[in-house]
């Protein structure tokens, strides 16, 4: 027992003494580590008498208790000063002058759904929202596409394996119109709202992108007729592009949930490497671009919507926002926009402090 008192008081001097953490940890090894003297000592209880072992197990434990409080309180105290050394080191100096640019910007895609909303906002629509993980009734049954319908081979979907648990295929969304079914069966007519989101297809190419961005839009009333949607589109892309120039062309199309359909393309000019908005496309040095499609709603989809088509009608619209930055931003490769190049970013991005208004103008350049 003698022994062990002495063990112990060498012990304990020298956690007190120990400079660091790693003499500490060594200490710890030589006294509580498998082999160190409280776990020999410990060891030897098996070799005693039972009487011996009753007085001699509560004073080895003690010691172990001992030794083991004055190990963690040392612990405490050199993780504490160390920490302090690292403050004391670490210092910052707050009178350094600010960097003179702001890090960080917004992703044109953002930009552009702001200037959106904030245009759209101005003209009584609501912004929507649904799910990006669809279920196949929503994106194609309810529009009018049954499981038979050709122009479902149109959209290039990427289906899930697994089928719900009500037994729905389940998709990425192909394009925005499902927040259109979605929307109706909530709210109900009359209704006006404008759907921005990210939407899916297997496509690539300079133009096209697996994953883009679509804004779908809906206004459903009585007495709805095809030149409120003309004149709808001709404001937005006023404001959007702030000229007066814009010239838009509708192309008799089909989609199965418009009748009658209309694509919508937009006159623009090449200036250099870049592409400019306005005028008409088929002047000299000019050319038309596909920005959307759009239409009446069809009076199957309303019924699918459970809205009363005698009553309501409808018009849709489903533009690429990817596109519409591309031309008002003057960039030629949508694969850029999903990169994550910060150089790229650096000279399109915007500033965080550059919200679109329709006050102060929807697309002010950093
Ligand atoms: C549709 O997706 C319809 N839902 C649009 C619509 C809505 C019509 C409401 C009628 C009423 P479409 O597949 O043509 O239509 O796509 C619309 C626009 O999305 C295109 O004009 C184009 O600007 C953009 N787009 C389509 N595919 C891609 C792609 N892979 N990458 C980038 N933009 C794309």
């Amino acid at each position: 027992m003698t022994e062990l008192t002495d063990q112990k008081q060498s012990a304990l001097a020298a956690i007190k003494a120990s400079p660091t953490l790693d003499a500490l940890e060594e200490q710890r090894v030589a006294a509580l580590g498998k082999k160190g003297w409280v776990s020999l000592a410990l060891k030897t209880l098996g070799q005693m008498g039972p009487d011996e072992r009753k007085e001699a197990a509560p004073a080895i434990q003690a010691v172990r208790g001992e030794v083991a409080e004055a190990i963690e309180a040392k612990k405490a105290k050199l993780e504490a000063s160390a920490l302090e050394a690292q403050l004391a080191a670490e210092t910052i100096d707050l009178t350094l002058p600010a960097p003179e640019q702001p890090k960080g910007s917004i992703h044109p895609v953002s930009q552009v759904m702001d200037e959106l909303a904030e245009i759209f906002a101005d003209l009584g629509f609501s912004v929507a929202t649904g799910p990006e993980i669809e279920d196949d009734w929503h994106n194609f049954t309810a529009l009018n596409m049954d499981e038979s319908h050709p122009a479902r081979a149109m959209h290039d979907t990427f289906y899930f394996p697994d089928k719900a648990s009500d037994g729905a295929s389940m998709l990425l969304r192909t394009h925005t119109s499902p927040v259109q079914i979605r929307s109706m069966k909530e709210q109900g007519a009359p209704i006006r709202l404008i759907a921005p989101g990210r939407v899916y297809r297997s496509d690539s190419d300079a133009t096209h992108t697996p994953m883009f961005h679509q804004v779908e839009g809906l206004v459903v009333d009585e007495d709805i007729h095809l030149g409120h949607l003309k004149w709808t589109l001709e404001t937005f892309f006023k404001a959007f592009f702030e000229r007066e120039d814009i010239v838009l062309r509708l192309r008799p199309s089909y989609f199965p949930f418009t009748e009658p359909s209309v694509e919508v393309d937009v006159g623009y000019s090449n200036e250099g490497d870049r592409r400019v908005v306005g005028g008409h496309g088929d002047d000299d040095g000019h050319d038309w671009m596909e920005l959307g499609g759009s239409g009446m709603v069809n009076r199957r989809v309303l019924e699918f919507a459970g809205i009363d088509a005698d009553k309501y009608q409808g018009f849709a619209f489903g533009l690429g926002i990817d596109r519409i930055a591309m031309l008002k931003y003057g960039m030629n490769d949508l694969r850029a926009f999903f990169d994550g190049d910060p150089r790229w970013l650096a000279h399109y991005g915007f500033s965080p402090f550059d919200q679109p208004t329709l006050s102060a103008g929807v697309g002010v350049r950093p």
